[in-house]
């Protein structure tokens, strides 16, 4: 049998599906799931924003990602694949927050982790005993997966890097967070032996760098004190995320740096306390950023954000107030969404329930247009101290500041001249009416 995985590209605003010449940030989930597949069956994996999606294939299952408000181009690609006749498997993030929905669309759905269902639906296949649902999540713990494979992507146009993963979930739960959602706090990792495993096959396929893509790399300081000590024998460039509190731990931070940790990822979300108190992430203290964020410049590593507009307390003044904190701190590439209810999750039932939705099409909740209605301002005038923000970090002398006027300039000009680069690249974005992000 062939199974075709396709990983669809979000549509753009005139529905057309995004488009890149390279991808930098490659999913695990598709080269997993081949790694999965037994092996007497034939596997294709299509990554849609750099190749159009073969509709004429002779696979005869084909399994469909999902991510967030893509998961509209998900259904209109199992939509297409059914009138051809053909089995399609919905599964990832957002048809696992949405099953019921996705089931209309598709013939079975994997809601979870799929290495616990996914041989099984192969062979229920084969038997012509396909469920509508599987649902398995990995539970506290250690889990394992076999090596990705990635030799069924290495003909795209990838960056020079590629991912890895110790763990998933995260043991916080703030409510609008989709990680929470699915893992609900609770925190599963690989064993250290098997990630070493999984970062020498990165680095056997000739790449030097790789993205652990964790959702919070110090969810378990012991175990990330251990894999620190190995990843440094490996003589490898990485980037992750993870809790900003990792910012007064000096010696995890000296380990971090000596282990090749380039960039750490943090989401802030906001200034404001109040805002945070609402989001349920109140043990992120925004009055000690600023001192978590030099300690871990200090220590050699870059710090990227991603914060949200739109908190619970946040008032027009208080957004405008995050140009003056972005600056001081000299975070280099800032990103922002508006904090936006994803079905599924927490902070979506709530706003249903107090009746504050005010779009209903999913894909304005793609974080760039405000879908409730807030305490404070209207939701257009929230839409626009959104961009209003974006444009003010994104001038010219801003850019400057953030990136040039730094004391660690001299010291690594290149590096700071490569984020310059991209800071033009969002500016031009944002001139366009385009939230930057990260592929
Ligand atoms: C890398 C990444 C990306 C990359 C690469 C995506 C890609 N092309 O694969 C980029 C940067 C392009 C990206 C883009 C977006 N992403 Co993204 N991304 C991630 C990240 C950090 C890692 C994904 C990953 O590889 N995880 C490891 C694998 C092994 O886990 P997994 O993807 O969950 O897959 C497992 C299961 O879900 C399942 N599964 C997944 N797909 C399928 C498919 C089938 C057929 C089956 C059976 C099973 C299955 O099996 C896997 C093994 O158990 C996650 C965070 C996370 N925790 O996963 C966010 C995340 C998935 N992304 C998210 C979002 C919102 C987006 C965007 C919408 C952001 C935006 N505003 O533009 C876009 C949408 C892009 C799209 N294609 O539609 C959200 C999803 C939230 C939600 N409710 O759906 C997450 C959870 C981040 C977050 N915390 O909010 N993303």
């Amino acid at each position: 049998m062939k199974i075709l995985l396709i990983q669809p590209s979000p549509y753009d605003s005139n529905r057309k599906p995004i488009k890149k010449k390279k991808l930098y940030f490659v999913g695990l989930a598709l080269p997993l799931l081949a790694a999965l597949t037994p092996p007497e069956h034939e596997v294709e994996i299509i990554l849609e924003i750099l190749e159009d999606i073969p509709f004429d294939t002779d696979a005869e299952l084909i399994g469909i990602s999902s991510m967030g408000h893509g998961v509209v181009r998900s259904i209109d690609i199992a939509e297409e694949f059914r009138r051809r006749g053909k089995t399609v498997v919905l599964g990832g993030y957002m048809a696992s927050l949405m099953a019921g929905e996705a089931k209309k669309y598709c013939d079975t759905v994997v809601v979870g982790d799929a290495e616990l269902v996914w041989s099984e639906l192969i062979s229920d296949y084969e038997k012509g005993r396909l469920k509508p649902l599987y649902e398995n999540r990995l539970k506290r713990g250690w889990f394992t997966t076999p090596p990705p494979r990635f030799d069924l992507i290495m003909d795209k146009n990838l960056g020079d890097f590629l991912p890895v993963q110790a763990g998933r979930g995260c043991p916080h739960s703030c409510s609008f967070c989709s990680v929470a959602c699915l893992y609900e706090g609770t925190y599963v990792r690989k064993s250290v032996e098997e990630v070493v495993r999984d970062i020498r096959q990165v680095k056997e396929l000739g790449y030097r760098k790789f993205l652990l893509l964790d959702d919070n790399i110090f969810a378990d300081r012991v175990y990330l004190g251990k894999l620190l000590e190995e990843i440094r024998s490996l003589d490898m460039e990485w980037m992750s995320q993870c809790d900003i509190r990792i910012g007064s731990e000096d010696k995890l931070l000296k380990s971090l740096k000596d282990s090749g940790c380039t960039t750490l990822s943090f989401g802030l979300e906001s200034i404001t306390k109040e805002s945070l108190k609402a989001m349920d992430k109140s043990w992120a203290k925004p009055e000690d950023y600023p001192k978590l964020i030099r300690n871990i410049q200090d220590h050699g590593i870059d710090v990227s954000t991603e914060m949200v507009v739109g908190g619970e307390a946040d008032t027009l003044e208080s957004i405008r107030a995050t140009k003056a904190f972005i600056e001081d701190n000299r975070i280099s590439v800032p990103r922002f969404y508006i904090l936006t209810p994803i079905p599924g999750t927490r902070f979506f039932r709530d706003i249903e329930k107090q009746g504050r939705l005010v779009k209903e099409d999913i894909y304005s909740f793609d974080g760039t247009e405000a879908v409730y209605t807030h305490p404070n301002m209207t939701p257009d005038e929230l839409t626009r101290a959104y961009w209003d923000l974006y444009r003010s970090l994104f001038t010219f002398r801003s850019i400057f500041k953030r990136n040039i006027l730094r004391k660690e300039f001299p010291g690594n000009p290149g590096k700071y001249l490569f984020y310059t680069v991209v800071n033009l690249y969002y500016r031009h974005q944002i001139s366009q009416g385009i939230t930057p992000n990260i592929f």
